[in-house]
């Protein structure tokens, strides 16, 4: 599930995952429980996380994979990966480690929303949840650090020919049907 901060890819990543008995792995949420552990991937993680910033990649890539192979001893059948990849880098270390692992990225989900509507949903999630990277300053940083550097993973994946772009604006629901129509038909 890919695209900018607050496009709903934690949102539908869930739905998904639930309705097709997929393991949801979000980088973003296995970093803030490593924060509130204090461990020292969450206390690097902070530093990073509270400026709008990526954490860096050997260490996301890393947890990632701990993840993952953490599930498949579990018996995982599939997974949806929600904030991964984030970096160029990031894409090719995913790729190389779903092969070694007998199995490959299937869709590359776009999730499509306006700048506005993103620094909308994003400062009323702040006032709700009080996440402290959602505020103004480091939201606006967030957006522009996706535009540099994680809007690139969408070519990476569309000479794939596994780009799938969906429009994010509309209800919760409404998004979700536009997903499992795609999934449905491919
Ligand atoms: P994430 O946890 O992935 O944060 P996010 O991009 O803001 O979340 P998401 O996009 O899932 O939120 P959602 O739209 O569902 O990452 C946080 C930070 O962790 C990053 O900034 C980075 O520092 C670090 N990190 C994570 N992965 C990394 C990686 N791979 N490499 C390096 N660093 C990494 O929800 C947003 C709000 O919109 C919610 O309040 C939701 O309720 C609402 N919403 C959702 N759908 C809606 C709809 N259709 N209409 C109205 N509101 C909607």
């Amino acid at each position: 599930m890919f695209g900018p901060p607050g496009s709903g890819k934690g949102t539908q990543a869930k739905k998904v995952a639930a309705s097709q008995g997929l393991v949801h792995i979000s980088t973003g949420e296995i970093l803030r429980s490593a924060i509130e552990r204090k461990t020292p991937l969450g206390v690097l993680a902070q530093q990073y996380m509270d400026k709008g910033e990526l954490v860096p990649d050997e260490d996301v890539q890393q947890m990632l994979a701990n993840a993952v192979d953490r599930y498949i001893a579990e018996g995982a059948r599939g997974f949806i990966f929600d904030g991964f990849p984030r970096t160029l880098d990031q894409a090719g270390f995913l790729d190389q480690m779903m092969k070694e692992r007998g199995s490959e990225i299937q869709y590359l989900i776009f999730l499509d929303v306006d700048h506005d509507e993103l620094v909308k949903r994003l400062l009323l999630r702040g006032k709700t949840e009080g996440r402290s990277d959602d505020t103004l300053e480091v939201i606006e940083n967030r957006l522009e650090v996706y535009k540099k550097t994680t809007l690139p993973v969408i070519e990476h994946y569309k000479k794939q020919g596994k780009f799938y772009p969906v429009n994010g604006v509309g209800t919760i629901e409404e998004v979700n049907a536009r997903i499992c129509a795609i999934l449905r038909k491919s």
